[in-house]
């Protein structure tokens, strides 16, 4: 596959699992597989439980509750720091596994019976330390306020984020809002104060329509959106919004499997990374949550590919561009741009 112009046929497939690849988007608790929460203690009954939940999502018909209902599962076997710890290892194992060289994992703090909210967050950053000796991909942490929390909740859990952000600066890097978007909303002042504290900022926006809020986190200027479906006015998002996206050109963590298999979106075709591909927008590509979604990174960029007509040479291009959005130091970003231009020489 030597040379620009080249003409010699590739398996896709094969090309996206052993390319160098960028995860910016990937929740700890929906990427666990049924494999992993077997490991973990899972009895059979909970996951008979879990494949009949996963089953509602090859129905046509299916709620968003019906979705975050499926977390539940996860969420019981990962109440125990030992559950934890073996939870985030695992993910990152298969996110290394399949050549990414760059994943930032992010996850909602819990507290639990046996774990506060501190240790969950301490345990998650030891799972990802002692990875390093064992894998070679380079991993950073988000945490997450769960929109459904209430105000008090919310602001609880952003003061014991600030402080273990301080205890690791070099691992915890940024916050995410996230959770059942039709519940709850966005608290400025939450992530304002998060943002002078030095954390980068990615938001979940216009999963489900509501233009109103969507304005709202557009103004904010978020430095990454996660997937924002009803953003731009083919997706019946408000020409409005669009106009003010269209100023500040914030990336967007596209997530194809996800949306279509929560019913948003109909087929990969329609997906509206299409359209930032074809406007030179700032995009990522991600699994979202890998393990209830039953897909890979490698299968994300491999439906790319396929449906959006990519060649191999513009999807190195996509990932080069990808690399400005990591919530990664300067120097690591350079580190990830000589890996990619490594492969690009060797293979490309
Ligand atoms: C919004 C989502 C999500 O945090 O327990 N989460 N929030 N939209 C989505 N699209 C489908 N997928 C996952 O991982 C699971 C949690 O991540 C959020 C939800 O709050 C879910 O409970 P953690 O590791």
């Amino acid at each position: 596959m030597n040379g620009t112009n080249s003409v010699v046929k590739i398996n896709t497939k094969e090309f996206c699992q052993k390319f160098p690849k960028i995860e910016l988007h990937a929740h700890l608790n929906g990427s666990l597989n049924e494999d992993i929460l077997r490991q973990l203690g899972c009895s059979d009954t909970s996951i008979e439980k879990y494949q009949k939940l996963t089953n509602i999502l090859n129905k046509t018909t299916r709620t968003l509750e019906e979705c975050f209902d499926l977390f539940k599962v996860a969420h019981n076997a990962t109440k125990t720091q030992e559950n934890l710890y073996l939870a985030a290892q695992s993910v990152i194992r298969d996110f290394d596994k399949e050549n990414t060289i760059y994943l930032e994992l992010r996850t909602t703090p819990r507290s639990e019976e046996d774990m506060s909210k501190e240790e969950y967050i301490e345990t998650v950053v030891r799972a990802i330390k002692d990875c390093k000796n064992v894998c070679s991909i380079l991993v950073k942490l988000i945490l997450s306020i769960d929109r459904s929390q209430d105000a008090q909740t919310a602001r609880e859990s952003l003061d014991v984020i600030l402080k273990m952000k301080e205890k690791h600066p070099e691992i915890i890097k940024g916050l995410d809002l996230s959770g059942n978007p039709s519940v709850g909303n966005f608290d400025v002042n939450l992530f304002e104060k998060a943002r002078r504290s030095g954390l980068k900022i990615s938001i979940h926006c216009a999963e489900v329509k509501n233009d109103e809020e969507v304005k709202k986190i557009l103004e904010f200027v978020p430095d990454r959106l996660g997937h924002c479906v009803f953003l731009h006015p083919k997706h019946n998002g408000s020409a409005e919004n669009w106009n003010i996206y269209l100023e500040k050109k914030i990336p967007i963590e596209c997530c194809l499997t996800s949306n279509i298999t929560c019913g948003i979106i109909e087929k990969y075709e329609a997906h509206h990374i299409g359209e930032l591909i074809e406007s030179k927008l700032p995009f990522s590509i991600c699994t979202d949550d890998k393990g209830v979604f039953r897909t890979t990174l490698s299968n994300e960029y491999e439906q790319v590919m396929k449906h959006f007509d990519v060649s191999p040479k513009r999807l190195y291009q996509f990932v080069c561009e990808t690399v400005k959005q990591c919530f990664a130091s300067d120097d690591e970003k350079r580190l990830l741009l000589v890996q990619l231009q490594d492969y690009y020489q060797r293979v490309l």
